[in-house]
């Protein structure tokens, strides 16, 4: 039986269980939510996931919200050993950058919603601390890029050596950097981790059509993210 996935294509975490259902080649149909019609609240949608988010997944009886829950759920389910692999240590070592990821890398999704998607699309002002908000921002890339990059010594999060769950999480929160239009020069570790992960050609398609959809409402988009997607 095929996974039913209830997803939106500019939702990070949504990209980031498709990317795992195309890369561990698991039949999946998919569903899409549209956000700016408000269909993550209807009474029908929030039967599968009461907080109204995407994503979410339908297998059989089993019913799930939360991107990380699923990750996880699919990769055991399917044997994605490489993905997270069964070994409880690895596995706590994984955890540490999943659980780190909502309030950390989700930062840049956060930063990107109230300075350009609300103000750009509904209207709404932009907080007026910018100048804190990005220096919080910076502080939080740049302990990426120690933390889990080790400035550069690991190829993929926390020296594994293929990418795992947490990378499928990680690149589609580092992709919506692109909306910021922040200059990569200045965290050259994640730049080198951006391009690792999207010279992967599923991972790039997933990010296609919302790196379509920054294209066209980003003045000056920076070339280096053109590179990054050609
Ligand atoms: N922690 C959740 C975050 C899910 C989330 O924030 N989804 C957003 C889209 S990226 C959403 O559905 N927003 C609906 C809304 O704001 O009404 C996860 O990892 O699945």
């Amino acid at each position: 039986m095929s996974i039913q996935l209830y997803f939106n294509p500019i939702s990070q975490p949504s990209r980031a269980v498709l990317a795992l259902l195309i890369l561990g080649n698991i039949p999946h149909d998919l569903h899409n939510i549209d956000l700016m019609k408000q269909e993550q609240n209807t009474p029908e949608y929030k039967k599968i996931s009461p907080t109204g988010n995407v994503p979410s997944i339908v297998d059989g009886e089993i019913v799930l919200f939360e991107s990380h829950t699923i990750l996880k759920y699919l990769a055991r389910k399917f044997k994605l050993e490489k993905f997270y692999p069964s070994d409880i240590v690895e596995q706590a070592r994984l955890d540490q950058y999943l659980d780190w990821h909502h309030t950390g890398t989700r930062q840049i999704t956060l930063t990107a919603r109230d300075f350009v998607f609300y103000p750009k699309f509904f209207g709404k002002a932009a907080p007026e601390n910018k100048d804190e908000r990005f220096k919080e921002l910076d502080w939080y890339l740049k302990a990426f890029e120690e933390i889990f990059l080790g400035n550069g010594k690991n190829k993929y999060i926390l020296g594994f050596p293929e990418p795992t769950i947490a990378d499928l999480t990680a690149i589609c929160e580092l992709v919506t950097l692109f909306m910021l239009n922040v200059d990569l020069a200045t965290y050259p570790h994640l730049h080198q981790y951006l391009k690792q992960m999207l010279s992967i050609p599923e991972i790039k398609q997933v990010h296609q059509h919302a790196f379509g959809f920054t294209q066209k409402f980003t003045e000056n988009l920076r070339q280096e993210y053109v590179d990054l997607m050609q």
